[in-house]
Order: C-alpha cells, then sequence, then structure tokens
C-alpha cells in the first residue's frame, strides 16, 4: 500500500491554557499557524476545534482505514476499534525555563525525529532530553534578553508519526519589572492623542515585555519592548496613535530624546506609528512578561450596561473576549459571575481627551476599577503623578 506523505498547516490549537502561566506556543505560534506537521503515514487537515484532546477523524483517512481492515487477514470488520496511531504529536505548551532551557509538552510520549535543531539567532543546543512527554532543550549559552528567537526541530511519536514544529519565544528577562497600566485617555483628540501611561512599581529590565491594547485572543496592536533597564518610579508612555513624524523616538537611552504630542523630558516614550489608537468605548489594554507568557497588569473599560439576560453579559463581541480573557487570567476580577459585567470593568462614559481615565496619584491594585477614577477636564498627567481629583459630571 502506497504512503502518503504531506506538510500541512497547523489550525487553531486546541488548547487555550486558562490560567497565568499560559502556553507560549498555543497562542504565539499554533494559533498562527505557524507550525506545521509531517507524517508519513496520512495526508489530512486537521480541523480546528475546542475542547479537550478531542480529535474528529480527517476525512482523509476513511478509505485508508477501510482498506486497511479489508485487507487484515481474518480481521472482523464488526470488531473493536481499529487502534494504530495515525495522528503525530500536538505540541500543548511551551516554556522557558531560565536563561538556558526550554521545555515543551505533547500530547504523547516523543521521541527526537532529527537530532538538528536550528534557532535563529543562533544560540548552541548542548542537551535535548525527552521524558514521556516532556522534551527540554538546553542551550549552551544565555539567551539575550527580549532577543525576539525562532526554533524549529522535529519529533516523532513511538509509531514514528513526526512533526515538524516551529516556535518563536523572547530571550529569558531574569528580571522582570513590575509595572502598572496607570492612566489612558481611550478618546483623545487631534492634539491629546491617545496615550498609555505606565508606571515602575520596582525596576527591571523591559526587555520583551509585551503590551497588546486588548488581550491574548483579540489585540489591534502590540509592542514588544527592547531590552532596557528602567529604574523604580520611571514613567513610561507608549503613544497609540503616532502620527510617524521624524520627531517620535523610541527612547533607548535618554529620556528627553523624543518630541512629538504628549512626549515629556520625565517620562521614556514609545510610539505606535498608524494605529487605530484604543478602542473609545469598549476596550482594554494588556501588558504580559513576554509573549504568551503572565500578565503583569492590564485594565479594561466600557460604557455599558450590564445585561443579565444577554450570555455576553450586555459586551459587545469584543469587550466580552477581553472580559473573560482577563477574567481567567485573574487579571480582572468579578464579584458577580466568573467574567466581569460591563459595570464592573472602569466606566469610560464620562472621559475625554484630557479627562483620562487614572489610578491613583499613589497607585494601587485590586484588579477591580475601584482603582481607577477619571480626573476633570484638562487633568490628564501623562509622564507624571496622576492627580486624584476626581470629575463630578
Ligand atoms: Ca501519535
Ligand atoms: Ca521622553
Ligand atoms: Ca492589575
Ligand atoms: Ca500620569
Amino acid at each position: 500500500m502506497r504512503r502518503q506523505q504531506g506538510i500541512f498547516r497547523a489550525v487553531p490549537a486546541a488548547v487555550i491554557p486558562k490560567r497565568n502561566e499560559r502556553s507560549e506556543l498555543a497562542h504565539s505560534r499554533v494559533r498562527a499557524g505557524k507550525a506545521r506537521f509531517h507524517t508519513p503515514r496520512l495526508a489530512a487537515r486537521l480541523e480546528p476545534h475546542s475542547g479537550s484532546g478531542h480529535r474528529a477523524l480527517p476525512w482523509g483517512m476513511i478509505p485508508f482505514i477501510i482498506v486497511l481492515i479489508t485487507c487484515a487477514p481474518g480481521s472482523d470488520v464488526n470488531g473493536p476499534p481499529f487502534s494504530v496511531d495515525l495522528l503525530p504529536p500536538v505540541l500543548q505548551s511551551a516554556k522557558t525555563l531560565d536563561e538556558r532551557h526550554i521545555s515543551f509538552l505533547f500530547d504523547e510520549p516523543v521521541e527526537i525525529a532529527a537530532t538538528e535543531v536550528v534557532v535563529v539567532p543562533p544560540i548552541p543546543v548542548d542537551t535535548m532530553k525527552t521524558e514521556e512527554k516532556k522534551l527540554t532543550i538546553g542551550f549552551g549559552a544565555d539567551q539575550d534578553i527580549g532577543e525576539a528567537y525562532t526554533l524549529r526541530m522535529s519529533v516523532a511519536d513511538e509509531a514514528g508519526n513526526s512533526l515538524s514544529f516551529l516556535y518563536c519565544f523572547s530571550g529569558w528577562n531574569p528580571r522582570v519589572p513590575v509595572l502598572l497600566v496607570n492612566e489612558l485617555n481611550p478618546r483623545g483628540s487631534g492634539n491629546t492623542p491617545d496615550c498609555i501611561e505606565l508606571f515602575t512599581i520596582r525596576g527591571g529590565n523591559l526587555g520583551g515585555l509585551c503590551l497588546r491594547i486588548g488581550t491574548d485572543n483579540r489585540y489591534s496592536e502590540e509592542i514588544v519592548f527592547p531590552a532596557i533597564e528602567i529604574p523604580d518610579g520611571e514613567y513610561i508612555l507608549v503613544h497609540a496613535k503616532a502620527v510617524g513624524s521624524t520627531e517620535e523616538i523610541d527612547e533607548h537611552d535618554d529620556l528627553d530624546e523624543s518630541g512629538g504630542l504628549l512626549a515629556t523630558d520625565t517620562a521614556r516614550d514609545f510610539w505606535i506609528p498608524g494605529a487605530p489608537g484604543l478602542p473609545g468605548n469598549n476596550g482594554a489594554v494588556t501588558l504580559y512578561a513576554r509573549k504568551g507568557g503572565p500578565i503583569i497588569d492590564a485594565v479594561i473599560w466600557s460604557d455599558r450596561a450590564d445585561d443579565t439576560d444577554d450570555e455576553k453579559l450586555g459586551w459587545t463581541s469584543e469587550g466580552y473576549i477581553f472580559a473573560s480573557d482577563l477574567a481567567s487570567a485573574d487579571a480582572w476580577i468579578s464579584e458577580i459571575s466568573d467574567v466581569p459585567y460591563p459595570s464592573e470593568s472602569v466606566n469610560v462614559s464620562y472621559s475625554t481627551a484630557t479627562r483620562s481615565l487614572c489610578r491613583a496619584e499613589v497607585p494601587e491594585d485590586s484588579d477591580t476599577s475601584i482603582d481607577w477614577h477619571t480626573v476633570p477636564t484638562r487633568g490628564q498627567t501623562f509622564g507624571r503623578p496622576n492627580s486624584n481629583e476626581i470629575y463630578v459630571p
């Protein structure tokens, strides 16, 4: 019988881990269609599915199996289910353990299919160890903090079905700073464009931290920060609607390099040019320790009313995704149900370009809207301590 061969593009991963230590792969690579399957046994497309581990039989396999059954000597077509393993391993999660190790978890025991592992930019691979469903790669040199690496390799299951995959990761950051999303104006104007202020509670290295306008499962823009040491108390401004002028400079060194709207000499400015800005009515901003890593801080806002009869609780479709993602990562707390209601987010209704949404001057973080208020007109303080004044309608 002729065996079929093929290379397939993967479709969205089955598993979206729930808690803070999210799968670094399931989110960033498999979902992005970057993993490829190669199997000597079958050619079939795996369809997207939800749930835990169940996989529908690809349609392309059915004639193949029927032939096998009828050819098998003495086989009983009404007998027990056919049990040959025809599916390649599925990568379920990946984790950077430290500056020299990465581990991968598959859905079945794996072996190394080919000794060649390609890492770009290059880092020497010293060890490859498989232990049941787990594979650990050891590097012979430290990863550079925040560097964008790609790793390519192949594993196989006991039946010889192999999986070639690509995995993108940020170089290990041993000093992830503690930051808060501190102020933002989702309803910016021409002169006071949409801006996000981060405040540094505890300094460290920014390398590889990822700020998204939105959350894991829905975001419009993201910025991955370069490897820069930042001290306690530093203000970082991410200009969400940069115009792209030459004076808009990402500040790697000095804090006074950048000009541009809302830039200050006391804060570190970064720019997202050509971006749509922040959603004016229902949005979220989430800061991750690295792509696919845990959430450092997040905020969600809305102008909508709760609807207890609505399966989306009154949220827009997008708002409900933000609320669900932040709830499942324990980054925003609901007192009422598993997913926060719109009324439990920060109320954006009275905000304008200069009436920004702010934490207190000495910021606190309870992962609820209690930490936030709308400041009076012209009360925005991008790049400096927030105002405790509250807008009165
Ligand atoms: Ca298998
Ligand atoms: Ca600056
Ligand atoms: Ca928080
Ligand atoms: Ca401020």
